[in-house]
């Protein structure tokens, strides 16, 4: 196998589980010594990084709430401590507390904003710093959401921030495009994963968000760790300001 990610150093938000785990094991097996950042997850957290070592790469696992701006630049800073760069930057922290809109608590929307988009913006803006400052280009891939181009009754507090994600990675392709820092982002479809697994105990809307995939089934986090890592390598040299449906298909399917 080609390994795309030699020699570089990956940092992944919110990888002790799910997509961002997937992602940071994806980033080891092509050769990255990979940093990540969880909140409260431990065990899930140090079984990452194992993974990670076992793959013959170095692994660092930093604790943080991303909604906190100084997570961002504790988090780049402990991986250019251990690592001494910072190459790739994958902002995948994210909450959705299924919710109908006309109650919305505040609390929820206001956590939600915080750390899907406010946590984001502050980490690309310590990752891109440090990119800036080392002088060799990097790239940084969100991950969205086809919730960034469509709508969900429970999610109307988390659409709009997946929807900004998509938009910051656009103006920040522009604002470091001429530092040799490419900005993307994924835009995965319906993914089995802890954030939906009490949305998706529901059997009936499990069926239906199903048949609405053309591939026929729900995603997998590890359907997420090619596409991400293809952002990250020089085969996405020319890629920026970009945004990559990994949805099976559902997206496009209408009629
Ligand atoms: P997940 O719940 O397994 O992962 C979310 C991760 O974010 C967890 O590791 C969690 O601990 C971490 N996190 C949450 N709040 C945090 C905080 N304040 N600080 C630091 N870390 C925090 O679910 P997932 O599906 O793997 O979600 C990862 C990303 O993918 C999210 O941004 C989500 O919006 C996005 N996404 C998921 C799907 C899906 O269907 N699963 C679809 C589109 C986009
Ligand atoms: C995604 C999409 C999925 C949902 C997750 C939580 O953006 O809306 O359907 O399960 O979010």
């Amino acid at each position: 196998m080609t390994r795309l990610l030699e020699g570089k150093t990956v940092l992944v938000t919110g990888a002790s589980a799910g997509i961002g785990r997937a992602a940071a094991i994806g980033a080891a097996r092509h050769g990255a010594d990979v940093a990540i950042n969880f909140s409260r997850d431990t065990a899930g957290a140090e079984a990452a990084v194992k993974e990670i070592e076992a793959l013959g790469q170095r692994g660092l696992a930093v604790q943080g709430d991303v909604s906190d701006p100084e997570t961002a630049t504790a988090f780049v800073k402990a991986a250019t401590d251990a690592f001494g760069k910072v190459d790739v930057f994958v902002n995948n922290a994210g909450i959705c507390p299924f919710h109908a809109f006309l109650d919305m608590p505040v609390e929820t929307f206001e956590r939600t904003m915080r750390v899907n988009l406010h946590g984001a913006y502050f980490m690309v803006q310590a990752a891109a710093n440090q990119m800036v400052n080392q002088g060799h280009g990097g790239a940084i891939i969100a991950v969205s959401s086809i919730s960034a181009l469509v709508g969900g009754e429970y999610q109307t507090h988390y659409t709009p921030t997946k929807a900004g994600l998509h938009s910051l990675m656009q103006s920040t392709a522009i604002a470091l495009g001429r530092h040799g820092i490419r900005c993307n982002s994924v835009l995965p479809g319906t993914i089995l994963t802890d954030i939906n697994k009490d949305d998706l105990a529901d059997q009936e809307k499990r069926d239906r968000m199903a048949a609405r995939v053309p591939l026929g089934r729900l995603g997998e986090p590890d359907d997420l760790a090619g596409p991400i890592v293809f952002l990250a390598s020089d085969l996405a040299k020319y890629v920026t300001g970009a945004s990559l449906l990994v949805d099976g298909g559902a997206y496009v399917n209408l009629q």
